[in-house]
């Protein structure tokens, strides 16, 4: 912020001066009414050249806050949710200058980014973090740089906190709770709540926040479930591919099937393929019950068609809440280090009442 103030103050001075004569003057936090600059220089991993010349113009002018952002990748309809709403929030029109890098759910690639945007020297370092282990390094530099990190969605385990100044992201811990007292609440109604219950589970990238907390919630209930027992987990690694592959592996290992829990929708996705491909069905008039995570738009459309029975929502909506944080971080407030975005539960009977409800 520094860096950025003392840019704004000059060319507030300067324009104040050059304004003089014709009245008005811009303040410091106001938006710039245009930048000369790209809104978004997407630098793939690959390319490590440093920042076009007319984006360090504009930095060194004050014109724009320039926002580094590593983004996990784009394997999910989440992500890519995720990925919009911070393309969408951090514009040019909204005086931002945006440096985007997909890491292709690589740890290594986003340390890279990291180290790129600091070599860069941005106004603030924005990190979807693949998994939680592994930043201090390179969080450490950035504090020594004294560029302020916002960390979204993920958390990091880091030894000292103050190497990030806020995080936003889900309760995911919650999200699994929920899930297990939907499908609770959904099994009583059906006369099963006393019925052996055979679970199996795709679980996320193992060590992102999302795996941990889901995985966890849903663990700490079934102490409260002794009929339920959970025959296997895997990592479908978030993606649909992945998902079906592994759905394929756990319905040749076992015939008796009755919960299928998917830590995001992408690889429910996938589980109802391999379900269907083997012979079975699922959904609310289905042999396999299906509950997954995130409440994408294409999960709505797999409850509507009869496929899945509920998707706990994971908000990835996460610009507005960012730019929030940079708002007040300019004009030197402090401000909150954790922020949960709000969620809810999705089951399919009021899918197709929702669906034009929802933002993504
Ligand atoms: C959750 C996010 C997870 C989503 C997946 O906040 O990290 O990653 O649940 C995404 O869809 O791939």
């Amino acid at each position: 912020m520094k860096k950025k103030f003392l840019c704004t103050l000059i060319s507030v001075v300067m324009t104040t001066a050059m304004l003089a004569g014709c009245g008005g003057g811009a303040k410091p936090t106001d938006a710039p009414a245009e930048s000369k600059t790209e809104s978004t220089k997407e630098t793939d991993t690959a390319d490590q050249t440093k920042t076009e010349t007319k984006e360090e113009d504009a930095k060194e002018s004050g014109e724009s806050i320039v926002v580094g952002f590593s983004q996990v990748g784009a394997e999910s309809d989440w992500r890519t949710a995720n990925t919009s709403s911070m393309k969408s929030t951090f514009t040019e029109e909204n005086g931002y200058t945006l440096l985007f890098d997909d890491a292709q759910q690589k740890q290594e690639n986003q340390i890279k980014a990291v180290r790129n945007f600091i070599q860069q020297d941005v106004d603030y370092i924005v990190i979807a973090p693949v998994t939680e282990t592994g930043w201090d390094t390179v969080l450490k530099e950035a504090q020594d740089a004294g560029i302020p990190v916002i960390i979204v969605d993920r958390m990091v385990d880091v030894s000292d906190d103050s190497l990030y100044t806020a995080w936003v992201g889900s309760n995911f811990l919650q999200e699994g709770y929920d899930a297990a007292d939907w499908l609770a609440q959904y099994l009583d109604k059906q006369g099963r709540g006393s019925e052996e219950i055979n679970i199996v589970t795709l679980q996320g990238t193992i060590g992102a926040s999302a795996q941990i907390g889901r995985t966890n919630g849903v663990e700490e209930r079934m102490k409260d479930h002794t009929n339920w027992k959970m025959l296997e987990r895997q990592t479908g690694e978030f993606t649909q591919a992945r998902g079906q592959e592994v759905m394929e592996s756990f319905l040749k290992s076992y015939d008796d099937i009755d919960v299928v829990i998917a830590e995001n929708d992408n690889m429910a996705f996938g589980a109802i393929d391999a379900i269907k491909a083997a012979g079975k069905t699922c959904g609310p008039n289905g042999d396999i019950i299906i509950v997954s995570f995130d409440a994408v738009a294409a999960a709505f459309d797999s409850m509507i068609a009869g496929d899945m029975n509920v998707s706990v929502e994971c908000n990835p909506l996460h610009g507005p809440r960012v730019a929030e944080l940079i708002q007040k971080l300019e004009k030197g407030e402090t401000v909150d280090k954790i922020a949960y975005v709000e969620e809810g539960v999705y089951p399919a009977d009021t899918a197709e009442a929702k669906k034009p409800t929802r933002e993504y």
